[in-house]
């Protein structure tokens, strides 16, 4: 059985690849388990690739690196129930330190993973342009420490999203890179684009695959800092929207909710929104460097496809900002929305947590 470990920042695009990976897999007549990883309860990510039927099992409430018995357990779940031939497993983006924390304990406690391992470690392109160019950074210094230690222990970086960035920045980004980080592999992907996720999947089986084995020096106090100004709110709310005329104020919620928390006081890891019909769902994402209008064009369309009357709508929102703030301003947006339209809804569940000092469960430095 192959592991494929995804790891990199929130909002790089670990999922979408994996999503595409997974069902290019299966195309191939493999057999395929995920295991998605959030500090929240309700998440997005695994209930949109359910939806896709791609079996998927999920560690909550904390990342894998401080929850590896929790992962085991998936694991050995996913292959009961599937015998998959080969397991993605994505780690939380606000986390780094997954060589020690992850790969080596794995090797050591796993005789049925296949050895090496891999890891994978997404950027957005946009986000690492910037910082290559010592440009302002939408995160605080706290955070971007975890996010250079992420670069720091991956052997091949992925560069996604590459189709945001202009050719002009592509071309000076890959030589910046090469010199501050030699070395490493660096792989230019547009993850929404099935060939390129598949030349990933070719990169990782070929033998020109560097996969890191150092295990780093890592400053846990400096880490913990970072982790402690993410704020992770989720909420599942059900929804009558009987009518055409009613959907709209779903789309205001998501409107609403994103204009807000993308003022001045928050900085956007992640929000994601997954609509639900009982039938078919649409996701919605915005990430900190994303423009909301051009995200949001196509976005009402997607939502006239959906038909049925029931919804449930699905946020996860990890944030740096003021915990109570960003609480306060999405449960009074879908109340002020709801209730002066007189929709019925019901909150099926909520979660809310600042990640706590990081633990990991066992952690393997270089002997
Ligand atoms: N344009 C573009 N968007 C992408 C790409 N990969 C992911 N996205 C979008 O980026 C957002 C975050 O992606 P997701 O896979 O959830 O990121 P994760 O948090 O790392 O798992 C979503 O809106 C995706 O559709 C890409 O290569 N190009
Ligand atoms: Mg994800």
């Amino acid at each position: 059985m192959r592991l494929y470990l995804v790891g990199g920042f929130l909002g790089s695009g670990k999922t979408t690849a994996i999503t595409q990976a997974a069902q290019i897999f299966i195309e191939q007549g493999k057999r395929v388990g995920i295991v998605t990883n959030e500090q929240g309860k309700h998440l997005v990510d695994t209930a949109f690739l359910r939806s896709k039927s791609l079996p998927t099992l999920e560690v909550t409430g904390g990342c894998i690196c401080c929850h590896l018995d929790d992962f085991n357990e998936r694991v050995d779940e996913l292959t009961v129930r599937y015998h998959p031939d080969v397991i993605f497993a994505e780690s939380v983006g606000s986390c780094a330190d997954l060589v020690a924390t992850v790969l080596k304990p794995l090797m050591k406690l796993r005789a049925d993973f296949d050895q090496p391992t891999s890891l994978s470690v997404f950027t957005d392109a946009r986000l690492f342009y910037r910082y290559l160019n010592g440009l302002e950074l939408p995160f605080s210094e706290e955070v971007i420490y975890t996010y250079e230690k992420q670069l720091e222990e991956g052997g091949l970086i992925v560069i996604n999203k590459s189709d945001l960035l202009d050719e002009k920045k592509t071309a000076e980004l890959l030589p910046l890179a090469a010199a501050k980080y030699p070395g490493k592999i660096f792989r230019l992907q547009n993850s929404l684009k099935a060939s390129q996720v598949k030349e990933w999947l070719e990169l990782l089986d070929s033998p020109e695959s560097s996969q890191p084995r150092i295990s780093m020096d890592m400053d846990y106090d400096r880490y913990a800092s970072g982790e402690k100004r993410f704020c992770w709110v989720d909420r599942e709310i059900k929804i009558s929207a009987d009518d055409q005329e009613k959907k709209i104020h779903l789309l205001n919620i998501i409107q609403r909710i994103c204009r807000k928390l993308s003022g001045q006081a928050y900085s956007i890891a992640h929000l994601k929104f997954l609509l639900d019909d009982g039938r078919e769902n649409i996701k919605f994402n915005l990430t900190a460097l994303d423009d909301l209008d051009s995200k949001f064009e196509g976005f009402s369309d997607s939502l006239r496809a959906l038909k049925g009357s029931t919804y449930s709508l699905r946020i996860n929102a990890m944030i740096e900002g003021p915990l109570e703030a960003i609480e306060e301003n999405i449960d009074t947006i879908i109340s002020s929305e709801l209730n002066s339209e007189g929709i019925d809804y019901s909150v099926l569940s909520g979660f809310t947590r600042v990640p706590g000092y990081p633990k990991p469960t066992m952690r393997i430095g270089n002997s």
